[in-house]
């Protein structure tokens, strides 16, 4: 990456160890677009729905946008807000800011105004490219807000249809035929920006460089055995890391394979997919996975054309887990991963307990990983601590972002992931919970996965959470939240955690039943969300009983 203040850098030696490793292949992402057009010219790169693009049309139309882009005044080095659901705009638009130097910021569709805007005014975006209108909102309005908001944006650019005014272009204006000249891009340098994936807060901007993500997804590629026969499905929300490059589009892409991307990730809009193109691979969170578990027990559209899931994103429960192969009819995969860099998978030839109970060993010989205690001493081997890590395409810090970025990395450049692993016999890693995931009631800490734990050995509570809720004597209370099969009330917990013989302390201070989790943009559990809501009903809860 590029030694600015802004964007952290690994030191030298470092770099150099990748490059000599032929980890960092020195090719920028948009170069790609045609080796691949080289190497598989009429196989089907991208479809989505009745559209399907060969690789030598895909790069005819990533050369026109980019073509497009330079004469609206796009050049190396400025940042463009995407924020589009996955379809084949994103795709060509991202390949032709990649050719370009151009640094895309990659926003999830279901941000809403003081995400993007508190992204905007780090990032400075000379354009922001939204749908019109995607599951019923109207990112035209959102944008107009935005961009009276947020004055270094000076272009918004549609998928579909857009205003006939100033600063609205539609995307299929902007295709030129007028040939790009594109300029030279230092590999080392950032191609995009991810979001962190935090639960909790704004996001962080996480910068990519074409080096690290080129070897990300093309390494993942080869771990997961994707070749020319591969057909993935882009199930997630692409702006993710998992669905565009573990491996994902980017990783498909680089074995010649095809790539469908699939509009929203319920079975509904999947399965009928997966039929249609014999889809072989795909990617989930557990949420998603078990609704598809649930989904196949009903529907009989044929998807025996799976042969690998991935399941990421948060912890997979065993249980469902253990399912994967006989009710999807695949193999499962479990993936841990982060925007920031390092991914661990369980490998195709692992015995089936190490894929059901483990969360994978790193992708690279050259990942550097540690367990350590309080103190960033290691811990021993099979014990519990934070896992800290530094690679071939683990970033080095934040984009503008100092005072985070000394907390968050050690002073040797290690990333402190802040979640809690051991490691097992044969080296693979399980997720334990996460460091920071602690509740501070009045000076007490309370482990998040502790108190989840303990919810679940109760008969009715078939899914857990505890979030802490801003609370004027306690500074934190704790609320836990359910999903249950018959009603529990707080009294039938703290029962519970008495017969558990845990400090009273620790007992929930409200509760709330749900029947769905609130998710992130990406199918995460949405613990602000819960908090919220959290803090809603205590409020009428209050008022009622006065
Ligand atoms: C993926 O990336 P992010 O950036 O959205 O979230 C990263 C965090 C991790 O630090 C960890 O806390 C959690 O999500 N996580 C898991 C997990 N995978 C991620 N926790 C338990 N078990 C797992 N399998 O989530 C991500 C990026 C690339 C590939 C896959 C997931």
């Amino acid at each position: 990456m590029k030694t600015t203040p802004d964007t952290p850098v690994r030191p030298r030696a470092e770099q150099e160890l990748y490059i000599e490793n032929n980890y960092w292949q020195q090719q920028s992402l948009g170069s790609l677009v045609s080796v691949w057009r080289t190497q598989f010219s009429n196989n089907v790169a991208l479809i989505e729905a009745g559209t399907a693009l060969t690789y030598a049309q895909f790069e005819q139309r990533v050369l026109a946008h980019s073509a497009g882009f330079q004469q609206l005044g796009l050049k190396t080095g400025d940042h463009v807000m995407i924020q589009l659901p996955n379809n084949l705009d994103f795709v060509i638009s991202c390949f032709a800011m990649f050719h370009l130097g151009v640094i895309p910021i990659l926003a999830m569709p279901a941000q809403r105004e003081s995400d993007i805007a508190a992204l905007c005014d780090l990032s400075n975006p000379v354009a922001y490219i939204v749908p019109n209108n995607y599951l019923g909102h109207d990112y035209i309005a959102m944008a107009e807000r935005i961009v009276s908001a947020c004055p270094s944006i000076e272009h918004v650019l549609v998928s579909g249809n857009a205003p006939a005014t100033a600063p609205f272009t539609p995307l299929s204006q902007l295709a030129s035929t007028t040939p790009v000249v594109a300029p030279s891009i230092d590999p080392s340098s950032t191609a995009l920006m991810l979001l962190s994936g935090g639960t909790t807060g704004t996001p962080k901007l996480i910068p990519r460089s074409h080096n690290d993500y080129h070897y990300n997804a093309k390494a993942s590629a080869e771990l997961c055995q994707l070749n020319q026969h591969t057909t993935y499905l882009a199930v997630l929300p692409v702006a993710h890391n998992f669905p565009l490059a573990c491996p994902g589009i980017i990783g498909t892409l680089s074995q010649g394979g095809k790539v469908v991307l699939c509009p929203a990730p319920g079975p509904d809009e999947a399965f009928p997919l997966i039929e249609q193109h014999k889809v072989t691979h795909t990617a989930l969170v557990p949420a998603l996975a078990k609704l598809w578990l649930e989904a196949k027990q009903w529907d009989d559209t044929d998807i025996s054309s799976l042969q690998l899931l991935q399941v990421g994103g948060a912890k997979f429960a065993t249980e469902q887990a253990l399912q994967v192969p006989e009710v999807l009819g695949c193999k499962l995969q479990q993936v841990f991963g982060m925007a920031e860099g390092l991914l661990c998978f369980t490998r195709l030839d692992d015995p089936q307990s190490e894929v059901a109970h483990t969360q994978g060993r790193p992708l690279c010989d050259l990942d550097q990983i540690r367990i350590v205690d309080e103190q960033d001493n290691p811990v021993a081997q099979g014990e519990v601590g934070e896992l800290q890590t530094k690679g071939p395409y683990t970033i080095a810090g934040y984009y503008k972002a100092p005072a985070q970025n000394q907390t968050a990395f050690t002073s040797d450049g290690f990333y402190r992931t802040g979640d809690l692993v051991r490691m097992n016999q044969s080296g693979n890693l399980i997720v334990e919970g996460r460091i920071k995931e602690q509740i501070n009631r009045a000076g007490e800490k309370i482990s998040v996965a502790e108190i989840e734990q303990r919810l679940l050995t109760h008969p009715y509570i078939d899914e857990a959470t505890l979030v802490p809720v801003p609370d004027a004597h306690l500074g934190e209370r704790s609320c836990a939240c359910i999903i249950s099969s018959q009603p529990v009330s707080l009294n039938d917990v703290h029962q519970l955690l008495k017969e558990q013989q845990i400090a009273r302390f620790k007992y929930p201070d409200q509760i709330i039943s749900l029947s769905f989790w609130p998710l992130t943009a990406v199918g995460k559990i949405n613990k602000t969300a819960l908090a919220k809501r959290a803090e809603e009903e205590y409020i009428e809860t209050s008022i009622n009983q006065s």
